[in-house]
């Protein structure tokens, strides 16, 4: 489905097994070298998503190869696997074999949801390179709202992800607000590996 222009969203794209896949990997992320951590923002908020990073370390607004607001540790690699499947998920969104194969993510970050975890709504921007940005959802259902480029205000276009979904943006999509106002506790299929909770995991080139 066609959201907005470079906006789209393919429900029910990764296997049960892919599923199960990322959900014990992103365990074996979360032990180390640098922990999943609750982000601080500048002025002091602090997030109630916990999150992860690979390849590069993403704290509120800046990437770097160490987590200095964590440990100091250099944060693990991000997998050629991952980067393959972003081109796939490329490839199945955009049905343009050329755009996927020029898909080069270098990042990912993953965020845990618990059931009262939320995401205010936001931009993307401080990657360097204007590709897409892949989105996977795990575990449980969420209320993804999507906005507008110019302000984060209305109107919306709210979708609920399920667990298997994957969501492109780019294109004019790119660098639209976007959040999760909403996580629905307990609604994860238990195929995906996940008892509770919601992980997402968003692949991107930084340009860096
Ligand atoms: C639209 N994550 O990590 S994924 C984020 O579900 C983030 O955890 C949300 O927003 C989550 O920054 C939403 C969908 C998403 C991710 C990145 C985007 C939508 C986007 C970048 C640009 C436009
Ligand atoms: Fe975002």
């Amino acid at each position: 489905t066609v959201v907005a222009p470079g906006a789209v969203h393919v429900p029910d794209w990764l296997s049960a097994e892919r599923q199960r896949e990322l959900v014990q990997a992103c365990r074996e992320w979360a032990r180390g070298p640098v922990p999943l951590r609750h982000m601080v923002l500048p002025g002091g908020g602090v997030m109630s998503v916990r999150s992860l990073c690979l390849g590069w370390h993403w704290q509120p607004y800046h990437y770097a190869r160490t987590a200095g607001d964590v440990n100091g540790a250099r944060v693990a690699p991000f997998p050629g696997w991952l980067g393959e499947l972003g081109r796939a998920a490329v490839a199945e969104a955009y049905g343009d074999e050329r755009a996927a194969e020029a898909y080069a993510p270098d990042t990912a970050l993953i965020n845990f949801y618990d059931g009262a975890a939320r995401m205010g709504m936001h931009q993307d921007k401080e990657e360097r390179s204007p590709a897409p940005v892949v989105s996977l959802s795990i575990g449980d259902r969420c209320v993804f709202r999507f906005g507008n480029t110019g302000h984060r205000g209305r109107p919306y276009t709210d979708v609920e992800l399920e667990s298997g979904d994957l969501f492109v943006f780019g294109g004019p999509s790119r660098y639209a607000f976007h959040g999760v106002p909403r996580v629905y506790p307990g609604t994860a299929d238990p195929v995906s590996g996940m008892r509770d909770g919601r992980l997402n995991l968003t692949l991107r080139e930084t340009g860096l």
